[in-house]
């Protein structure tokens, strides 16, 4: 069995991570409008450390644009969150500078 007593902390980590991950992200709204567009999303990615950073934002898009308007906004801003954390990006404090 795993060490229940560690649970809440790695729990908080994961909710903690995913802040950093979408105010990291909100960040990029360059031009304010609430939603990220293609080139709002690259920059983010590259600043993430991804290594092909406009090919990322496409299949990022492609995966979680809902309304498909091209753009990620609302929820679709949390399940952007959810690919980031997939892709296990290393994600620490250095990102809220
Ligand atoms: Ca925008
Ligand atoms: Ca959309």
């Amino acid at each position: 069995m795993g060490h229940p007593k560690n649970l809440p902390e790695s729990v908080a980590a994961a909710v903690m991570k995913k802040k950093i991950i979408k105010d990291h992200f909100r960040k990029f709204d360059q031009n304010g409008d609430g939603k990220l567009s293609l080139r709002e999303l690259a920059m983010a990615f590259d600043r993430l450390g991804s290594t092909a950073p406009a090919l990322r934002a496409i299949f990022a898009i492609l995966k979680v644009d809902e309304n498909h308007d091209g753009y990620i906004s609302g929820h679709e801003l949390d399940k952007l969150v959810e690919y980031v954390v997939e892709r296990g990006y290393p994600v620490n404090d250095s990102l809220l500078n």
